[in-house]
């Protein structure tokens, strides 16, 4: 998806101008894939002012990933806190997409850096539905890609890793070259385990259900839509399942900072319940999109305001 520019860009601690932003071809990162992100998003509020949601979880996320691939973060939380809002705030920007990187920089090659200083960005954009707007409503078509979800031997599934999403646009690639909008992923024991870039619900007979986070990125809107859907009594299981039970289920949809609430309409060229967003998905997405722009106060402490 095109980005469209802004001014700023943080850096190692200071803003620089966005086309002043760039690394040495020797960035290690570059090389080897090692280096963890973040997607944050920022929502303009019913007053016109912007909200970071769940900011805190975020920078948590990063710090833990960072920790799992042995990457230290040359910074305290609260500063990478800071440099999120300050850059939104720079930028002139309410509402947007958020991505913190950290990555190591050049200097030794190889697969024993010693020396190369780990680097952190902070960049912002504006970033419309990241499957289609007119999706959020109709659903989309997935399909399960050939491609399987990350061994947890072989990935560390709790860090989001740069590298580790090879496995995501190789499977997004290979299902959207057939006309797909979205691929499911199935872990190594052949459970469905996530979107390319999102985590997975389905709905059966009323209960909610998504797979456990053993295989999965422990997604914060998974988390979110959990407290969401448990506030309005809906039951909820964090529990494995196959394929064929996404064929049956009733609804299903995806969720992730950048995907937010997307419902799917039909998987394998099966249609799914009546083929459109079912009734428990809307009252989700509803609450969903109500918490990330500040119309719904039970959620506030998800916001940090700018
Ligand atoms: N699984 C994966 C593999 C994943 O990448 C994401 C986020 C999620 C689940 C959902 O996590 P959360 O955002 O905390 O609810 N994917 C990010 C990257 C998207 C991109 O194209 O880049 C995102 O949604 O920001």
């Amino acid at each position: 998806m095109a980005v469209s520019k802004t001014e700023n860009i943080w850096l190692d601690g200071r803003f620089i101008p966005w086309d002043e932003a760039k690394v040495h071809l020797l960035t290690h990162t570059l090389h080897y894939g090692l280096g963890v992100f973040e997607g944050v998003r920022s929502y303009t509020g019913p007053d016109g002012n912007g909200a970071v949601f769940r900011l805190a979880e975020h920078v948590e996320r990063l710090y833990q990933s960072a920790h799992i691939v042995e990457l230290a973060i040359p910074f305290e939380p609260s500063e990478i806190e800071q440099a999120i809002l300050e850059t939104l705030r720079v930028n002139r920007l309410s509402e947007g997409y958020i991505r913190p990187l950290v990555f190591l920089g050049d200097g030794a090659m190889g697969l024993l850096p010693t020396d190369n200083p780990v680097r952190v960005a902070v960049v912002v954009w504006p970033w419309g539905s990241y499957l289609g707007e007119e999706n959020l409503e109709r659903g989309i078509r997935a399909k399960v890609s050939s491609y399987t979800r990350h061994h947890p031997n072989v990935s560390m599934t709790k860090s989001k890793t740069c590298g580790d999403y090879v496995n995501s646009i190789m499977a997004k690639r290979e299902v959207t070259r057939l006309g797909y909008d979205e691929a499911i992923l199935l872990d190594t024991n052949g459970f469905v385990a996530e979107g390319s870039g999102e985590n997975i619900f389905i709905v059966r007979k009323g209960v909610l259900k998504t797979p456990p986070i053993a295989a999965v990125l422990e997604g914060i809107t998974r988390d979110s839509v959990i407290q969401i859907a448990r506030d309005k009594g809906i039951e909820v299981v964090e529990q494995s399942f196959t394929r064929d039970e996404l064929y049956r289920a009733d609804e299903i949809f995806l969720t992730g900072t950048a995907a937010e609430v997307t419902p799917i309409r039909e998987v394998d060229d099966r249609k799914i319940g009546e083929g459109k967003r079912g009734p428990i998905t809307t009252t989700i997405q509803s609450t969903y999109f109500d918490a990330v722009q500040g119309k719904a106060s039970k959620y506030d402490s998800w916001l940090t305001r700018l």
